[in-house]
């Protein structure tokens, strides 16, 4: 739409800054004016070509281009009242010109660039790197394949997966830390939103660690195998905080899953996103199949699954996988920066359209979830409250002054 209304306005430039005596309405300059225009100014909408040919049929004549020099006066004038009608008609369709509109929005920076009352009372958040302080879990036992920290006065948690010798591949023992950390971020009512990396710049996560795999699953201090890295996918999920995954390098095997099951990525320019399953004798037909298929569509789930290819963050962006890329440098920054912008909403807003977002890919689980967000809206009414308060007082409850709402 935007497209549409600056390029009709150029077109209209145009026109008008040729009016005056020698005002020479070039259609065919304006056609070309509509192609030029539209992909160079505005590539993100790949729609400008549908605008471009409407525009086009708008304002062309059915009748060769005109040339005055060529005309009689009568015939030009007649033209000329045409033209200025479908110009008229289309400017009555228009907003100002280009330079008071407000710029494109672009998904990490809008804020600095909009100049409405809505960003001046929200205003911009700081992208300073927080001081991470060390956290632990009511346990209190240390962790050894994680790093588990919170944000000194502000409610972010990080949790780095610290295996970079194996490009942070997850071995039970990782998955347990992860949970337990994962729990602790949940039951903690400072904490708002937690990011999910891994340590080094060369790997966010490489799946699981292959040295470990056994018959039935991957083993490291047991005699039997475990994948509950499964359980901690349905842990984020179901945490009703955002999950934000920070990737630098490879995310690749169960590490892609992880990321995907967070609800957003953040990627630096050199991550590289796939699935390596099918090379290496394994697949997760669960979440890593159909939240995928999800995120960038069956076909491409498919391409990604059956080829086992990598993907640059660049083409992770552009297919939807993750949110957006930043260079390697910036990728702490940009995180906290994304981290500060959801805390300072509303935390109940935050928490329902979660569950509301994941409710139909969960079945009936993401159905119950939503469903708890309610009865915990509920508890806190006067309504709710009554019927506790009646039970706890051996009478009957009174909803009689409760509004049926339409
Ligand atoms: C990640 C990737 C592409 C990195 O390549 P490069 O060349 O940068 O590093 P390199 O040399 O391959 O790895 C460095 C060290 O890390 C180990 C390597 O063996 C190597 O060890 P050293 O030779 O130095 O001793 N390493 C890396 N990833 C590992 C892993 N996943 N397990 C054990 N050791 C690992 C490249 O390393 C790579 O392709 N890694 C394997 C990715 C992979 O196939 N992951 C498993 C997928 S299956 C899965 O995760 C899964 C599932 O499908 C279902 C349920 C649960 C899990």
């Amino acid at each position: 739409m935007i497209i549409a209304i600056r390029t009709c306005w150029k077109v209209l430039t145009v026109v008008e800054s040729n009016s005056g005596s020698n005002w020479v309405p070039t259609l065919v300059k304006v056609e070309t004016l509509c192609i030029i225009l539209s992909p160079n100014t505005w590539p993100p909408f790949p729609n400008c070509h549908t605008t471009t040919l409407s525009l086009h049929f708008l304002l062309n004549p059915p009748s060769p281009p005109l040339q005055p020099a060529s005309m009689a006066s009568g015939d030009h004038e007649k033209q000329l009242i045409t033209v200025t009608r479908r110009v008229a008609a289309v400017s009555n369709h228009l907003l100002p010109p280009p330079h008071t509109l407000p710029p494109i929005i672009s998904s990490s920076n809008c804020s600095t660039s909009i100049n409405d009352s809505y960003h001046r009372i929200h205003g911009e958040v700081s992208n300073n790197i927080p001081v991470w302080k060390t956290a632990c879990d009511e346990s209190g036992k240390e962790f050894t394949d994680i790093i588990y920290e919170k944000a000194e006065g502000e409610a972010i948690a990080k949790i780095t997966i610290n295996r970079p010798e194996r490009r942070n591949a997850f071995r039970p023992h990782t998955i347990k830390e992860l949970i337990r950390a994962f729990d602790d971020a949940r039951d903690d009512s400072t904490i708002g939103v937690i990011i999910l990396t891994g340590k080094g710049t060369k790997a966010f996560c490489s799946g699981g660690d292959q040295a470990l795999r056994s018959g039935d699953g991957y083993a490291d201090f047991e005699n039997f195998g475990r994948l509950n890295v499964l359980d901690l996918q349905v842990q984020i999920r179901r945490l009703p905080k955002p999950v934000i995954a920070m990737v630098a390098g490879y995310a690749v095997g169960g590490g892609h899953v992880l990321h995907m099951v967070c609800d957003l990525t953040i990627a630096s320019d050199h991550a590289i996103f796939g699935q390596t399953g099918p090379k290496v004798g394994s697949f997760d037909a669960g979440y890593g199949s159909s939240i995928m298929s999800r995120l960038v569509g069956p076909k491409k789930a498919r391409e990604m699954w059956f080829l086992a290819r990598f993907y640059t963050a660049q083409e992770a962006e552009k297919m939807g996988l993750i949110n957006t890329v930043v260079p390697l440098e910036k990728l702490e920054q940009e995180t906290v920066k994304w981290c500060r912008e959801i805390i300072r909403n509303s935390p109940t807003a935050i928490r329902v359209l979660k569950a509301a977002i994941n409710a139909v890919d969960d079945g009936h689980a993401g159905h119950q979830e939503v469903g708890g967000n309610a009865t915990l809206i509920f508890y806190g009414t006067e309504e709710g409250n009554e019927g506790k308060t009646a039970y706890m007082e051996r009478r009957p409850p009174n909803f009689s002054r409760f509004p049926r709402r339409p």
